[in-house]
């Protein structure tokens, strides 16, 4: 039996992207060397074999004296342990001529620029053949499955390395292009792949998978992160299982307000709502604001850029604001003209306002856009009535400006 640990995209070296609040910078500044000290604990803890890096271990091609420092004692705790470590690089942590500036410990194993086979054979002599290359350049524009061995009879195992992309024929490969076809052919148990960060299997027999990034690095990296433990026996499909190695996640949230008068009143609500999650994690926060939110209000948190520190101390990795009615564009909708021209009359008639809006509402049409959950909630008849009603009045206005200019163009 073989046991490993299948762990891309490390990306070491934290380098600021732009959007990122100083705040969530540190955050994955510090998670990001953190996720890769717990990946190392999880291969002594669970004694593995060895660990596979199939590309972008580093961030980029130029390593600090800190990362070669941090990572030559993470490998040699493993090698205190007798684990081996086999890396090939990627597109980002690419090397023309893989010659070494650290003296790793001699459990670490570099795969050249060519496709090259290594062998790790344990205790019990069961031998497992490892083939994978290391990208030269920033871009690898072929295939290079052709130049891979087909499985080694002579082993136990064979595992392929291979940092890239599916080949698709509408944009232009440049990341060693592949099909699933041409991995299959080549009989191996178990392909571990790299590139792509969010975790995935191409296949389940052949084995085929991205074990995704160790921890998420910008907002669009939703969910837990982490690496793949795979077991390998004689006569048995191989054993993937997931670990999470992420120090914290970035997840998508919503928070409708539906009423606001002044930037406290929003400020309270959407702290409180903050409060129910947490701050361990990064929110995506999509910020729905009712039509009975105050104009200046809407004013103010709409010139905020995301980035900006805001709602400490949890962390907003991005914020995304919708407009609850004018989004869905309730009155623009065509199937709804006539049914809001019945009412119009009636909506500008004070004591047929209530009445009007409220039978416009019940309309299954304008519930299916509003969204059943808004409607259902006492506050928003509450808070949205005046509001909902000058807004109706002002769009239907509008409405008709529109169609009685469209009719004079027609003449
Ligand atoms: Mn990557």
């Amino acid at each position: 039996m073989i046991r490993f640990l299948h762990a891309a995209d490390c990306h070491l070296e934290y380098r600021p992207e732009l959007g990122q609040s100083a705040n969530l910078r540190e955050r994955i500044r510090i998670g990001t060397q953190e996720a890769f000290k717990r990946l190392i604990d999880l291969a002594i803890q669970e004694a593995v074999d060895f660990i596979v890096f199939p590309g972008d271990l580093y961030n980029s091609q130029e390593r600090s004296l800190q990362i070669l420092l941090f990572l030559k004692d993470q490998f040699q705790r493993l090698q205190d342990k007798g684990i081996q470590v086999y890396i090939s690089y990627g597109n980002h942590d690419f090397e023309s001529s893989p010659t070494q500036v650290m003296n790793w410990s001699p459990n670490v194993h570099i795969f050249d620029t060519q496709v090259e086979t290594k062998t790790f054979e344990n205790i019990k002599g069961e031998r497992v053949a490892i083939s994978g290359f290391s990208y030269p350049t920033r871009w690898v524009k072929e295939s290079q499955l052709s130049e891979f061995p087909t499985k080694d009879a002579d082993v136990d195992w064979h595992i392929g390395l291979y940092h890239g992309d599916l080949a698709s024929s509408e944009v232009q490969d440049k990341y060693a292009p592949f099909t699933i076809d041409e991995m299959s052919q080549k009989q191996y148990d178990y392909w571990a792949l790299g590139h792509i960060h969010k975790r995935q299997s191409l296949s389940i027999q052949p084995a085929i998978y991205y074990s995704g990034s160790l921890q998420a690095r910008n907002r669009k990296e939703v969910g837990d992160k982490g690496v793949y433990l795979v077991t390998l026996k004689a006569d048995a499909m191989p054993q993937v299982d997931f670990h999470s190695t992420a120090t914290f996640q970035f997840i998508n949230h919503t928070i409708t307000i539906l009423k606001a008068e002044s930037i406290g009143e929003l400020n309270d609500q959407v702290m409180q709502q903050l409060e129910q999650i947490g701050n361990e994690h990064a929110v995506n926060l999509e910020l729905i604001l009712g039509v009975a939110v105050d104009a200046d209000v809407r004013e103010v948190i709409r010139s905020t850029p995301h980035y900006e520190q805001q709602w400490l101390p949890y962390l907003i990795s991005h914020l995304h604001i919708k407009e609850a009615i004018e989004e869905k564009q309730i009155l623009l909708n065509d199937a709804l003209k006539k049914h809001f021209k019945d009412v119009q009359h009636r909506l500008n008639d004070p004591h047929q306002q209530r009445e009007a809006l409220e039978e416009l509402m019940r309309s299954p049409k304008v519930r299916e856009i509003v969204g059943q959950e808004i409607l259902e909630q006492p506050s928003f008849w509450q808070a949205s009535y005046d509001a909902s009603v000058n807004l109706l009045s002002q769009w239907i206005d509008d409405e008709q400006l529109a169609e009685e200019d469209s009719d004079d163009k027609n003449d």
